[in-house]
């Protein structure tokens, strides 16, 4: 009897003791919630898990509709050759925008004859692209919202996008190079969109041997001329430097400080032509051995002088100063930089440029006042092959700072801190800079803090970063791995933008959002304050022509009709909620096709679309703008037309036939 007493004591205590662990453990996993917050809300945070720091990051980049994001981040849609612009701190998209492959939602459709791919490519192919680096257009180094750049590596070629209808305009193909990497970048009021080459070729496209890689390839720098007016760069008023044929790789404009230069990474100083399978160092060793390459830097005004003066020859029509002319003229001038960089940024006021290591724990942060006294006394290590003078490290350094692995790019605050990216350590690092206007309060040149990444991140994009004056705030991590982040979409994962808040000091940054962009790969990415930019919210007048950005010049373009001259039909449509006039089109078997159509509506949003099967015909009409088809009628049968926005509660009726009698 007392022997089972004293069993069920402890059958008892062992019983309330795993009571007490199991409550515990369980009040260990549900962090303490945020009181204040509404009970039902407590609830949904209870529900689904979500711990305090879940809860502020909701809270933080929650936009409810109606209201707007604060910025605007454009992103590098990569391999789609889009831009794809992100409201900050939502993290939601807000548009894709075609650039060099058309997309018949947005008004730069398939078979559309007033576009910019129209123009270079026609009715196609459209080669593929890989967009790479985003550039805001800029007054006095601050983004001013007018237009955006971006380059495709891949082609070689830069765009210019009007932020006004945010719609591409113009797709520039280097008359000289085939690929670039440093792409784009502006000088600080745009006079300039600057385009680097990554991979030597031989100037021209032309051939020569590999063998005669030293003699032959060349890189290159161009300096586009940008009409702001016009919103076009001028090819007959650019120019382009011969570089020697190292793998320049990223670059940026001077600016304040450092006005009039540009600053370009290199990498292969070896001149390694790779071929390993001819038992050769494979490029990624044989590019690697030298432990310095060259930082380029470059003096643009310098070089319009030399233009001016007469100092170029012309390579397929386009001004190039040779190389030679380049050193003589005091344009181009090297200084070694750690073992194969990638990122090259300058700070606020322009004094700093700040170079990421990738193989070094370091950033190695250059003085542009040390530069131009180095340039100025001669201050020379030696010169390279090419009888390029090579400053003296010492003498152009400023700091290097110790990171962490695989430093690739930096950005900048209001507060005086530099973000640079870590590769291999998959985080931000926040360290301080020196003597710039803005000022850390701790001890410059130091590492300060870092948050963590997931996965892999490449750029980072900070809220006006890149401009003399940042805006602190937010960061965004372009990662290219998201791993486990969210569900698995197949094999091939989306990549993760990750949104960081900076507002604090010292090691305070966090993590507030994660959000998958299901189309690769967005490299770089720049964040303009929303208030910048002025978009219409029409066309400013019916019968607009988005490409030139004016009223078309033809007449009558709001007068439905059908006119055939010779052997061609001119078709005038109009375009309004719910039909097309005319409904009915019937042309012969062979004739050519002018369709002209005009969305005549003035209402914000209304817009329709215009597309014709059999014929590759898929556009989009915003509320005013006109477009033009053309096409040979080659196939005869019978082709519904229609709308393809839902622009209308009777939009399935919005359609007309297309007869092609044989
Ligand atoms: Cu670092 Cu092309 Cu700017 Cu990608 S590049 S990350
Ligand atoms: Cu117009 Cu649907």
């Amino acid at each position: 009897m007392r022997g089972s007493t004293t069993r069920y004591l402890i059958a008892g205590v062992v019983l309330l003791l795993i009571v007490a662990i199991a409550f515990w453990v369980r009040g260990s996993r549900s962090p303490s919630l945020p009181s204040g917050l509404p009970a039902d809300a407590l609830a949904v945070a209870r529900e689904r898990g979500l711990t305090p720091e879940d809860i502020y990051g909701a809270l933080a980049t929650y936009v409810p509709g109606g209201k707007h994001d604060e910025f605007v981040m454009f992103a590098s849609g990569g391999h789609s050759g889009q831009v794809i612009a992100i409201g900050i701190p939502s993290m939601r998209i807000l548009k894709v925008i075609p650039v060099f492959v058309p997309d018949s939602w947005s008004g730069y459709g398939f078979g559309v004859e007033n576009t910019a791919i129209h123009e270079v490519y026609g009715r196609g192919p459209y080669p593929p692209a890989d967009t790479h680096h985003p550039a805001l257009s800029e007054t006095n180094g601050e983004y001013d919202g007018e237009f955006l750049f971006i380059g495709d590596k891949l082609n070689g070629r830069v765009a210019v996008i009007d932020l006004k209808d945010w719609e591409t305009k113009q797709i520039v193909r280097n008359p000289v190079f085939n690929n670039n990497h440093g792409a784009a970048f502006v000088t600080p009021n745009t006079e300039y969109v600057v385009e680097v080459s990554q991979y030597g070729v031989p100037l021209g496209h032309r051939y020569a041997p590999l063998e005669r890689y030293k003699e032959e390839y060349r890189g290159l720098i161009t300096f586009y001329k940008f009409d702001r007016k016009r919103g076009r760069i001028v090819l007959e008023e650019s120019f382009a430097v011969e570089l020697p044929p190292y793998w320049q790789d990223l670059a940026d404009c001077g600016k304040a400080a450092s006005d009039g230069w540009v600053f370009v990474n290199s990498f292969n100083t070896e001149m390694a032509t790779g071929g390993v399978e001819k038992g050769n160092p494979p490029f990624e060793a044989g590019v690697s051995q030298n432990d310095m390459d060259y930082l380029h830097i470059i003096n643009w005004k310098q070089a319009e002088q030399l233009v001016k003066a007469g100092k170029f020859v012309r390579i397929n029509g386009f001004r190039v100063i040779p190389l030679k002319e380049a050193v003589a003229g005091g344009v181009l001038f090297f200084t070694p930089e750690p073992k194969s960089p990638h990122g090259v940024d300058v700070c606020p006021c322009g004094k700093h440029i700040v170079v990421g290591g990738k193989l070094d724990p370091h950033v190695t942060v250059y003085n542009i006042e040390k530069i131009k006294q180095a340039i100025q006394n001669k201050d020379y290590e030696k010169t390279d092959p090419y009888g390029v003078p090579v400053l003296r490290f010492d003498a152009t350094k400023e700091a290097q700072v110790e990171l962490g692995l695989g430093p690739l790019h930096t950005q900048f605050d209001d507060k005086g801190y530099a973000y640079t990216s870590l590769f291999l350590d998959t985080a931000v690092a926040r360290w301080t800079l020196g003597g710039c206007k803005y000022k850390a309060p701790e001890e410059p040149w130091k590492l300060v803090g870092k948050v963590q990444t997931h996965y892999n991140i490449g750029h980072l994009a900070a809220a006006e970063g890149d401009t003399v004056k940042p805006a602190g705030k937010y960061l965004v991590a372009l990662n290219k791995w998201s791993v486990d982040r969210f569900l698995t979409t197949g094999p091939l994962l989306p990549q993760n933008l990750q949104l960081i808040e900076i507002s604090g000091t010292g090691e305070t940054m966090r993590l507030l959002a994660d959000m998958p962009l299901g189309m690769g790969e967005p490299h770089y990415a720049q964040i303009i304050r929303a208030d910048r930019l002025k978009s219409w919210e029409t066309y400013p007048d019916v019968g607009w022509d988005p490409h030139t950005q004016a009223k078309a010049t033809e007449p009558g373009l709001d007068k439905p009709r059908v006119e055939v001259k010779g052997d061609t039909v001119y078709v005038y449509s109009t375009v309004i909620r719910s039909h097309f006039t005319p409904e009915h089109v019937k042309v012969k078997k062979g004739q050519k096709v002018v369709w002209h159509l005009t969305n005549t509506e003035r209402t914000r949003d209304a817009t329709h679309g215009f597309a014709i099967p059999g014929y590759g015909i898929g556009a989009s009409l915003e509320p005013g703008e006109t477009v033009t088809v053309r096409f040979v009628a080659d196939k005869e049968g019978v082709y519904p037309f229609y709308c393809t926005e839902f622009c209308s509660a009777l939009h399935l009726e919005m359609m007309g036939y297309l007869l092609v009698e044989p």
